[in-house]
């Protein structure tokens, strides 16, 4: 293991105590410490939920982009950083977080003020419906661009495409009823809306039937409208279209730089190949 000064990665967790929380309490005043944020996202991938998290609580934070295609979540730089070769990590003063569920909440405490979850008992059940995405419906999304991941038989990939869509929709059908007639999860945004919001907008980017789902939709709807939103689709859009002129240098060092068509809107021109 690489000395703890030098390489503050994943395993220092054990050893290190947790920075800028411990006098961020919800509902103090007391002034904390200012701490450097960065954030390791991939366009379309779930990092999009604490990129909006981060936004929406008004933090300042880098960003350190993670290319899927070319595989930097492989390399062994990332790898010291996140074992498991996922994003999101937030590195908060050089201590590596992963996981959105305790992400978002680290997010939350740290901006109380932003009131990025419901207080009381609320809280709680925001906490569950985190954990429900990201272990329920998230799962459910993976093997619709990784089939191999789950089943390596000879054209298996469309079953187990099948498969995960209908969890996929009886997840979505959950969330419906659950949506009804309210305008978000709880009494105002939460985490819960912008990690749902992620969570449906995979299911329309791979082209399954959403039409039922009326009370999600307008759910969409309303929190893409959201400035936080906006700024991470504007982002995405930008990172998405500087990886493609990149890959076509790569592919053809000598011809001229063709700049491909940015992307007008969420649907559009998006890397499905990793979530
Ligand atoms: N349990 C993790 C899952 C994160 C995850 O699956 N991230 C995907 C992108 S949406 C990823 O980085 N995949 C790369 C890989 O599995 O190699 C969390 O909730 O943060």
């Amino acid at each position: 293991m690489p000395p703890r000064n030098q390489n503050p990665s994943y395993f220092a967790l054990a050893t290190r105590t947790w920075p800028g929380l411990h006098r961020a309490a919800r509902g103090t005043r007391t002034q904390v410490a200012p701490v450097k944020l960065t954030l390791y996202y991939a366009p379309t991938a779930c990092s999009l939920v604490p990129y909006v998290a981060l936004k929406e609580a008004g933090a300042e934070f880098d960003v350190q982009l993670v290319n899927f295609r070319r595989r930097t979540h492989l390399s062994e730089e990332y790898l010291r950083l996140n074992p498991k070769h996922k994003v999101p990590v937030l590195v908060v003063d050089g201590l590596a977080l992963t996981e959105n569920v305790a992400i978002l909440q680290w997010i939350a405490r740290r901006f109380p003020a932003a009131q990025l979850l419901p207080n009381g008992d609320g809280e709680f059940e925001a906490i569950a419906l985190l954990a429900w995405f990201a272990s329920g419906i998230h799962p459910t999304l993976t093997p619709n661009v990784l089939p191999h991941r789950y089943c390596d038989l000879p054209g298996s990939e469309e079953s187990v495409r099948r498969c995960a869509q209908r969890l996929m929709l009886e997840n979505y059908s959950i969330a419906e009823r659950r949506l009804a007639g309210r305008e978000w999860f709880f009494e105002h945004f939460t985490l819960a809306d912008a990690y749902f919001f992620w969570c449906f907008r995979r299911g329309i980017q791979f082209e399954v039937d959403v039409t039922p789902f009326l009370a999600c939709r307008a759910h969409f709807e309303r929190v893409q409208a959201r400035a936080s939103v906006r700024d991470l689709l504007a982002f995405e859009a930008a990172t998405l279209a500087q990886q493609a002129t990149e890959a076509l240098a790569r592919a053809h060092p000598a011809a001229p730089r063709a700049l491909p068509k940015r992307p007008t809107s969420h649907t559009q021109s998006l890397d499905t190949s990793v979530i």
